[in-house]
């Protein structure tokens, strides 16, 4: 049997919710401050998982107002199967706020938004009892009926439950009915080295709620496991009766205090049941464990030539992604991406780019600047990004780490379109307490083929423990003044 690696969906994939229907399991995340918003997964074995869309790809709804910062944006979905139809609720924090779509075909497309604005928290949960009653439960604890058709809250909203005494953060509640009780699973102690998993159970979906024994039912904190920051999970039966809870956490990696690039991405692990609570795994680095039904990996497209009118629902747009200003018809066969803002820096920045997923990669894209200037860019959050560009016969390295902004170097380059690179390595330099996560090298490839770095660049500082926020790397295209045409791009995970 082969042995896979968790994280089961890597990369920047944070806050997953999960849902079964017979054979199959659909996933969602959060997407904050990209378009389209949500992406969702689905798999047949809990481990491979094949992106089929995005759950808020239309503009009408997904309003992500220009002036919404990175790490903002849309947060935290809960998505479940009831009645026939498949419903997920998320927070668009700086827009609409809780709203609620519906489809009976998870790939979409999904509904436009029913908005929740009697519910003034993050994490949204939805839950039905046999009446057929609608439990909306958030951050906090908080909960209240709605109607899910009209989304109007039915009472004042009430605390149920604020989790562990002393903890920071009681956030992410998840509720369902299992067996005799129901079971109320939230986050807690923040979403950084302190994050746990904790549950509680009462008789109706209200509570009174006794918390458990033995929680937190799952963390990694203190210990010394690759994988940290463990927290925000949901949990799902298998049709074999199994339990089994997706959650995020992320891999630090370098000296102290360990640097995480990739954001937090969505791990798997096994629950087994005692006296009426759940006792979760440890997060195994190997999947699946034995006896888990597989089904062979999807085929994963490293290398997008721009031959489709769309863009595959892998990649992803800065806040909005208007036709006038990416298009894959103008020129056909090549990604036509046009100049809003004149940086990177800003909130209208035209970067379109995919999740680095992998601790060790490359990306390489074949450029056209002929009409403009831009190039490729591994991108941590509008303060923190490297860029490589092209334009009037020069490639040029750019660094912005946080209010520094840099030209590292410059070389020019005969006319017509170029092949840009970026590879992610190890770090450089000896192994000690102060060694970085990664290295970024940034350049491009001679005719030939081979590569030459303009700049190799310490990766802590696209970090979330440099830049802070929610997100992870994104690897992407960009356009800083005219039009920019990309031929095709290549992502590769290294050996
Ligand atoms: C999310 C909260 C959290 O709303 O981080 O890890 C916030 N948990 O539950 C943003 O993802």
């Amino acid at each position: 049997m082969t042995s896979l690696t968790n994280p089961v969906i890597p990369g920047f994939h944070p806050d997953p919710t999960i849902c079964r229907v017979g054979d199959d399991y659909y996933l969602a995340c959060s997407s904050f401050e990209y378009f389209p918003g949500v992406p969702v997964f689905h798999s047949r074995d809990l481990v491979h998982w094949t992106q089929i869309g995005n759950a808020l790809d239309r503009p009408g709804q997904l309003r992500l107002p220009p002036g919404t910062p990175s790490s903002g944006g849309v947060y935290a979905p809960t998505l479940r199967h009831h009645d026939g139809r498949f419903w997920l609720i998320v927070t668009n924090v700086q827009g609409d706020g809780n709203l609620l779509v519906t489809t009976t075909d998870p790939a979409g497309p999904w509904s436009d938004p029913v908005l929740l604005p009697g519910v003034r928290g993050i994490d949204p949960d939805l839950a039905w009892d046999a009446d057929g009653t609608c439990f909306c439960t958030y951050a906090g604890v908080w909960q209240v009926r709605i109607d899910p058709h009209t989304g109007r809250t039915l009472e004042t909203p009430r605390r149920i439950w604020s989790g562990t005494p002393g903890a920071q953060a009681p956030e992410a509640p998840h509720l369902y009915r299992i067996g005799d009780y129901w079971y109320l699973l939230i986050a807690e102690g923040g979403t950084e080295r302190g994050h746990a998993v904790s549950i509680a159970r009462g008789p109706t979906p209200s509570g009174p709620f006794e918390p458990c024994p033995a929680n937190p039912i799952l963390t990694h904190r203190g210990t010394h496991h690759p994988v940290q920051n463990t927290g925000h999970g949901d949990l799902v039966q298998a049709p074999d009766g199994s339990w089994h809870l997706v959650l995020l956490g992320v891999r630090p990696q370098g000296g102290t205090p360990g640097w995480h690039v990739l954001g937090r991405e969505t791990f798997l692990t096994r629950v087994r049941w005692a006296e009426g609570w759940p006792v979760v795994d440890e997060v195994p680095l190997d999947l699946p464990a034995p006896g888990w039904p597989l089904q062979p990996p999807a085929p994963v497209a490293t290398r997008d030539d721009f031959d489709l009118a769309e863009l595959g629902p892998q990649w992803i747009s800065l806040r909005c992604r208007p036709p006038e200003s990416s298009t894959t018809t103008h020129r056909p066969g090549w990604l036509s991406l046009s100049a809003r803002g004149p940086s990177l820096d800003g909130l209208d920045a035209t970067f379109t780019g995919r999740r680095q997923q992998h601790v060790r990669c490359r990306a390489r894209a074949r450029v056209d600047a002929a009409d403009g200037h831009g190039g490729l860019a591994v991108r941590l959050d509008d303060r923190h990004h490297y860029a490589i560009g092209h334009a009037a016969g020069q490639v040029s390295v750019s660094a912005r780490i946080g209010p520094l902004r840099t030209v590292v170097a410059v070389r020019s380059v005969p006319p017509g379109p170029v092949v840009l690179r970026i590879e992610v390595g190890d770090a450089d330099g000896p192994a000690d307490a102060r060694t970085g996560p990664d290295s970024v090298a940034l350049g491009v490839e001679e005719p030939d083929g081979t590569f030459t770095a303009l700049a190799t660049l310490d990766g802590r500082y696209l970090s979330t423990e440099v830049a802070g926020g929610f997100t992870g790397r994104v690897l992407g295209m960009y356009a800083l003044t005219g039009t920019v045409h990309f031929d095709w791009f290549d992502y590769e995970p290294a050996a």
